[in-house]
């Protein structure tokens, strides 16, 4: 499709030679970084800071257009009309962030068909929360509570990181999140307060989702490849365990207040810390769900490729219908 790249070849080059030839080019760089400075698409960067964004919005895109999937499960099943409506449009804002994403990660130089052939051909990553079913429909109510609502608490930041494209875009998803943990926490509620069946299913679906949301934080900070760079370069604010905490501590009241109960034994006031200590998550269960795709990873991909084929003719449609418009414009 079309690239959103800004710069011209001539400055892609000049920008890539001085990536390789100039040492000074990394101090003032960093100097530029420490001094909260915004980097923008023409700027010269280290090629590191490039790979590692273009790596890390990509991956976030594939996540929102993904995790579209396990709440599409329900549109046909949603308890009643207005549900189905609600759900439709939120589930219609995770393609709007996807595409924001993808956009993003182009002015970085890489194509959307790239970005997109790597996760069809199974090689790119996306968050492995997505890969958990959504057999109830209480599953929907907890995917807002916990999936955006931890979405929110690791994306906040991102508002205020180095790269202006990414952050840009990451304003306006954060409000829309904000709205859908808002909507998933209401289906929670009314389920928590409703039969003894309605609650028993919330709890349920909260036993099942609450370690994997835990996980969509990113390893602990012992395993964590990318931080101490990423964090160097502001691109990430907080390390890992710091926003899983900040998570951790604020979802536990909102659990108390419905009277539902996080599956952890081991969860705890910590007086001394003024935060909760838990239990130990399980990184075994995360490193294979990445690896092997979980319980639907197969299924996950084999629906975007069936969407990627199905898709064909639109997207030749809308080329078609653009080639056609600019060819009407250089007449005119
Ligand atoms: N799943 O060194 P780190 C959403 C990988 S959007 C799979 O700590 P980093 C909206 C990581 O890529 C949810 N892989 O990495 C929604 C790396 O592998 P690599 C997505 C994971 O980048 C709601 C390796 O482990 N959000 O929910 C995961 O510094 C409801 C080492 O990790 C974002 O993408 C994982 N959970 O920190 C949609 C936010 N965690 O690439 C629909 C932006 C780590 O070297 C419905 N991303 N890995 O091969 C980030 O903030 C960061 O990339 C982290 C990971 C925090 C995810």
């Amino acid at each position: 499709m079309y690239s959103t790249d800004l710069r011209t070849d001539k400055e892609k080059k000049s920008a890539d030679q001085q990536i390789l030839d100039d040492a000074e080019l990394w101090d003032t760089f960093q100097a530029r970084i420490d001094n909260g400075d915004t980097i923008e698409a023409k700027d010269a960067m280290p090629e590191k800071y490039r790979q590692t964004l273009t790596r890390q919005i990509s991956q976030h895109a594939h996540s929102e257009i993904i995790g579209q999937l396990p709440e599409g499960n329900w549109v046909t099943r949603a308890p009643t009309l207005k549900r189905k409506l609600i759900l439709l449009a939120k589930i219609q804002d995770e393609a709007g962030h996807g595409l924001y994403l993808y956009s993003a990660a182009e002015t970085l130089g890489r194509s959307r068909d790239d970005m997109v052939a790597d996760l069809l051909s199974g090689k790119a990553k996306y968050s492995t929360i997505f890969n958990y079913p959504t057999p109830t429909w209480a599953d929907i109510g907890t995917i807002g509570w916990l999936v955006d609502g931890a979405a929110i608490v690791n994306q906040i930041p991102l508002c205020r990181c180095s790269y202006g494209p990414y952050a840009r875009a990451m304003v306006r998803v954060c409000k829309e999140e904000s709205f859908h943990q808002r909507q998933g926490y209401e289906i929670v509620t009314t389920l928590a307060r409703g039969s003894a069946e309605q609650k028993a299913m919330a709890q349920d679906s909260l036993n099942r989702f609450w370690w994997p949301s835990l996980m969509m934080f990113g390893p602990s900070d012992s395993a964590s490849t990318h931080s101490s760079q990423n964090m160097k370069w502001n691109i990430k604010r907080h390390s890992n365990d710091e926003l899983r905490q900040r998570f951790i501590d604020a979802t536990i009241p909102q659990a108390e207040f419905l009277g539902l109960t996080i599956p952890d034994p081991d969860l705890k006031w910590n007086e001394e810390r003024g935060s909760y200590d838990h239990g130990d998550i399980d990184w075994d269960e995360f490193w294979a769900v990445i690896k092997d795709g979980g319980i639907c990873g197969k299924d996950r991909i084999q629906a975007r490729r069936a969407a990627a084929k199905d898709g064909v003719w639109v997207r030749a449609a809308a080329e078609a219908y653009a080639a056609k418009q600019s060819a009407k414009e250089q007449v005119a």
